[in-house]
């Protein structure tokens, strides 16, 4: 049968009866296949007695509904009594008499936000009890419970206790007004603006359900490149029936600031931070937003940088402009979330520095409800970067880690990267703030400072498309964003296996090696993208495809990688921009000196000669070659593994990956082709033995632009 009829075939009737198109993300549900399972697990939960009235309560319930119905074929009678084994009873010490009684210790340990499942015999029957302080920490237990089934794992005689280790954990829309999104790769903007706050679409719900059911509590729902006109009575009556829609999971709305707004939309002629109509006009603001959305979460503030306006506009700090915003927000209960992404656009100091050096002097001068928020690493989510020099360096403040979950620099849509082990190099990068063990997770999570407050941020890839991310492996990224917010410990390997069980099927003969290559697949596009520490050398339009040739005004491509005749990297040591200053001596110790910098940063902090010996015995030249190739053949052999799998999932979605994965290939090797031949007119050394010469000129990919790429 030819491809396309059986596209048809599967759209029509699927594997289970209807085609996957991606949109339950891990939220399936599909019957558990094996039986021996199914019945213990129906032994286990016959019947579900609720205690609690609240939406959030009626959200639990209706999933838990839902999952059983799907994932057992049952559908779960509610009763008020226990008078059976099989009773899976769900409340708080507060809203069930019977749950207070038990005394559960272990509910002492899990805050607001977490939950215990128990298996307990109450009145001699056996029950499994999803307890909490909270009605959403009884809303993230049955999550859990649904996912352990998802999972295929026991749910008898468990003791499951857990809770979130960070406070805020956000999604960043960079949704515009007009329904685009900021590198959004996923279709526009899943606000409707246009008919809320009247209409409002299922969607939300679902969007808040899947955002739940990771542990997600905040969203960001508009651009950091903001319009102060989100901030008019029309746009907060309409994102405060988001809000409404989002309350019952625990998800509170954030808005994006625009230091200017009071010029813009309130007449002033001034936005400066000290003038009294200014702070008055910002404090009135606040109390507007507050009658709306009674439990917003405050604003997110780009200032000062690209072009963003801010407080030194007026000659005034960051820290000027923060606290302003901060004490209109305070009686509220709100927070600041101040970006530290700056830099200048016109070249002049070493742009991995200009973060350090403009926020470092004001660590202690801002209120205790304000947040700085850098990102992952100095420059600019990059496929790799050393962590961000501010973690660790500013120990009076909070701060708020973010990440881009959309893959700007990864690929967009197209290219298969799974995050996660991104996310964990930082996480577990170790700045030796206070001596060995100062990881980044525990500064975020505010043990390290014990700050009273703690935070992180993932920039969304979520947009209209039915499955809401593009690719379908996408959906992976913002499953393991909530997932290592709430938990920063946990193993991308452990999250992976989760989200392919849960997202496509139990079969370990595909789970195993697909987890393999998700696991890899980020070092194999930092391989063929910019391998060995480069960085920034996209097309610089674009930022799609290779363009360490770009030429722009300010920076141009080649400040980032500085090749010339005798080497290639950004000497950021102690004889060079002294970038590494910014670390504590460990790690300064570590970047500064080429014998014992990892491997994979070398060009970030060294600017190599080109016949330097690496430790793999390969000269310079010939590892960069070695590692584009690399990074190319692992995605070959990637396509070759899922042919493999063809019949292990469904038609629509193996397709899909099947196709995306052909377009990844080409576009590596023209990331491959492009690089190694341009490096070459530096490095004047052949291709080494044994390597396929690229089909084209130099000339030929420096001409590709997006659309027309390289199969043409
Ligand atoms: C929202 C990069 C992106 C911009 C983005 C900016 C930021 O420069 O290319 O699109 O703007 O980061 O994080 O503010």
């Amino acid at each position: 049968m030819n491809r396309i009829i059986l596209m048809l075939f599967a759209m029509l009737i699927g594997t289970n009866g209807y085609a996957e198109n991606g949109y339950d993300l891990w939220l399936r549900y599909k019957p558990v296949y094996d039986t021996n399972k199914t019945n213990i697990y129906r032994s286990v939960i016959k019947q579900i007695y609720v205690a609690g009235e609240s939406k959030t309560i009626a959200a639990a319930t209706m999933e838990l509904q839902i999952g059983i119905k799907g994932l057992l074929s049952r559908s779960l009678k509610s009763v008020r009594h226990i008078n059976t084994d099989g009773t899976l009873l769900l409340g708080t010490p507060i809203t069930s008499a019977t749950i207070a009684k038990l005394r559960l210790a272990e509910l002492s340990r899990v805050g607001n936000e977490g939950y215990l499942i128990k298996s307990i015999r109450i009145n001699g029957k056996s029950c499994l009890v999803i307890a909490a302080n909270t009605d959403i920490g009884v809303l993230y237990g049955s999550y859990r419970l649904l996912s352990l089934i998802q999972t295929g794992q026991s749910i008898q005689n468990i003791s499951i206790v857990d809770h979130p280790k960070i406070q805020l954990r956000v999604l960043n829309h960079w949704d515009n007004l007009n329904g685009t999104i900021e590198r959004g790769y996923a279709g526009y903007s899943l606000w409707d603006w246009q008919r809320l706050p009247g209409y409002l679409d299922p969607r939300y719900t679902d969007y808040a359900r899947a955002n739940a059911s990771i542990g997600i509590n905040g969203t960001v729902i508009n651009n950091v490149n903001a319009s102060a006109r989100s901030l008019t009575k029309d746009y907060l009556i309409k994102a405060a029936a988001l809000a409404q829609v989002f309350r019952p999971y625990g998800i509170k709305i954030y808005l994006t600031a625009r230091f200017s707004a009071p010029i813009e939309i309130g007449g002033l002629k001034t936005a400066d931070p000290l003038d009294p109509e200014v702070i008055k006009w910002w404090k009135r603001k606040a109390d507007e937003i507050y009658s709306y959305i009674p439990d917003f979460g405050g604003f997110l503030v780009k200032a000062n940088s690209e072009g963003q306006p801010g407080p030194q506009d007026y000659k005034r700090s960051h820290a000027e402009g923060a606290n302003m915003m901060a004490d209109a927000l305070a009686p509220h209960n709100g927070v600041v979330m101040w970006r530290a992404f700056v830099y200048e656009n016109i070249k002049g100091e070493d742009r991995a520095k200009q973060a350090y050096q403009e926020f470092k002097k004001f660590d202690g001068a801002f209120k205790s409800n304000v947040f700085i928020q850098p990102k992952n690493g100095p420059i600019d989510f990059q496929p790799r970067e050393p962590f961000h020099p501010l973690f660790g360096a500013m120990s009076k403040t909070q701060l708020m880690l973010e990440f881009q979950i959309t893959q700007e620099y990864l690929g967009f849509a197209t290219h298969l990267v799974y995050l996660a082990p991104l996310f964990k190099e930082t996480l577990s990068a170790d700045t030796y703030s206070k001596g060995k063990g100062s990881t980044i997770a525990k500064i975020v999570e505010g043990k390290l400072e014990e700050h009273q407050r703690s935070g992180i941020a993932g920039v969304a890839n979520i947009g209209s498309d039915i499955n809401w991310t593009g690719h379908p492996f996408a959906q992976s990224n913002w499953y393991a964003f909530g997932r290592m917010a709430w938990n920063p410990d946990l193993s991308p390997a452990v999250i992976a296996d989760d989200w392919l069980k849960m997202t496509f099927t139990n079969d370990s003969s595909f789970v195993a090696p697909v987890k393999e290559y998700m696991l890899a697949s980020r070092e194999h596009a930092v391989n063929y993208m910019m391998p060995l520490g480069l960085n920034h050398i996209m097309n610089l339009g674009t930022h799609y495809g290779p363009g360490p040739w770009d030429k722009i005004t300010g920076w141009n491509a080649h400040d980032y990688h500085l090749a010339d005749d005798e080497g290639i990297g950004v000497d950021r040591t102690d004889k060079g921009s002294d970038a590494v200053s910014q670390y504590f001596p460990e790690v300064r110790a570590q970047y500064n000196d080429i014998n014992k910098i990892p491997p994979e940063l070398l060009l970030w902090f060294h600017h190599v000669p080109w016949k330097y010996k690496m430790a793999s015995d390969r000269n310079l030249w010939e590892e960069l070659v070695y590692r584009y190739y690399s990074g190319v053949s692992a995605v070959e052999k990637m396509q070759d593994k899922w042919d493999r799998l063809e019949h292990k999932i469904d038609p629509v979605r193996f397709e899909q990956v099947k196709q995306l994965l052909a377009e990844q290939q080409r576009e590596a090797a023209w990331w491959r082709d492009g690089s190694v031949l341009y490096f070459q007119t530096y490095a004047k050394m052949p291709l080494p033995a044994g390597y396929k010469a690229p089909l084209r000129t130099l000339e030929h990919y420096k001409q590709i632009k997006m659309p027309d790429r390289i199969n043409k």
